[in-house]
């Protein structure tokens, strides 16, 4: 089972469920139950699973998927960001690509990515608040004093009860190279800004991910209506596993339901494909569908 949420005009935020290869997403708002992150609590507070609490759920109208994977626009239905995570934390140089363009790329501190690829302690940072995120076919943003932004194209999984993982998604990690690059103490600038992170289509609740480290991850980047850039990687490359990334994350830090942690990107895209204004940035995983969003310079 996948969930969402979308926007409805004159009724708002919507909750929706989708199943199997079917196209048709299920409207399950109810007065309990008015966001996805509500749906979690739910099935924290009553120990059942989320699929279960679903099934009680009156379904409300059905609309197609397609029709709402379209641009945010008020007078339309349209996805929204699938969950408004409480917080959205990031890891870093888990694929051994990354390690080795970010180290061949920085002048100021050789030698540092490498070094937290293969330490014991992984490399966290704080990413976003749901303020920062941005949902499907919504802008991202270059921020107004970088001139080389990257897309990352990263796998996702969003935290229920403490440790325990409900689901995956996708994020867009979007990051400012240049401001990361000249000292590494700049990272929380060139990591946390407006429309810095991008999530969705869908959760796909663990029951739809048979494996998360065997997924084919993609990455376009579309410029004037041409493919500029397209790279792949399977998440079978990543150096950690989810609970070794989940334990530090929760080491003597608090951590709320909802918390959406992006695994770190196997894609780098090449310094000519930073982003520019109008590119269109699609990143595709196996199990959870295709995560589309257009540029804008802030
Ligand atoms: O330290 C730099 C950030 C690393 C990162 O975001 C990644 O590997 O995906
Ligand atoms: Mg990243």
């Amino acid at each position: 089972m996948k969930i969402l949420q979308f926007y409805v005009p004159d009724e708002g935020l919507r909750v929706g469920i989708m199943e199997g290869n079917s196209d048709e997403v299920f409207d399950i708002t109810s007065s309990g139950i008015q966001s996805t992150l509500d749906l979690i609590k739910r099935s924290i507070l009553l120990k059942m699973p989320i699929e279960s609490i679903v099934k009680s759920q009156e379904k409300k109208g059905k609309f197609s998927y397609n029709e709402l994977n379209i641009m945010p626009d008020k007078t339309k239905p349209h996805l929204l960001l699938p969950i408004y995570p409480p917080e959205v934390w990031g890891c870093g140089v888990t694929y051994k690509r990354s390690a080795e363009m970010r180290d061949d790329d920085t002048t100021s501190a050789k030698g540092i990515y490498d070094y937290v690829y293969s330490a014991t302690r992984p490399e966290l940072f704080f990413k976003a608040t749901s303020s920062r995120c941005s949902g499907p076919n919504d802008y991202i943003c270059i921020r107004s004093d970088s001139v080389l932004t990257a897309a990352e194209p990263e796998l996702a999984y969003v935290l229920g009860d403490g440790k325990e993982i409900i689901g995956y998604t996708i994020c867009n990690d979007v990051s400012a190279w240049d401001i990361e690059r000249e000292n590494p103490l700049y990272l929380p600038q060139s990591k946390i800004f407006y429309g810095c992170c991008a999530l969705g289509p869908v959760i796909s609740l663990n029951s739809e991910i048979k494996n998360p480290y065997n997924l084919n991850i993609t990455c376009k980047i579309i410029r004037n209506g041409s493919v500029i850039f397209s790279g792949e990687v399977n998440s079978s490359k990543i150096k950690r596993t989810f609970d070794e990334l989940t334990d530090f994350l929760c080491r003597d830090n608090p951590i709320l339901p909802g918390t959406t942690m992006t695994t770190g990107t196997g894609i780098m895209i090449p310094n000519d494909y930073a982003l520019e204004p109008n590119d269109v940035v699609e990143i595709e995983i196996e199990g959870i569908g295709k995560l589309s969003n257009p540029v804008k310079k802030l």
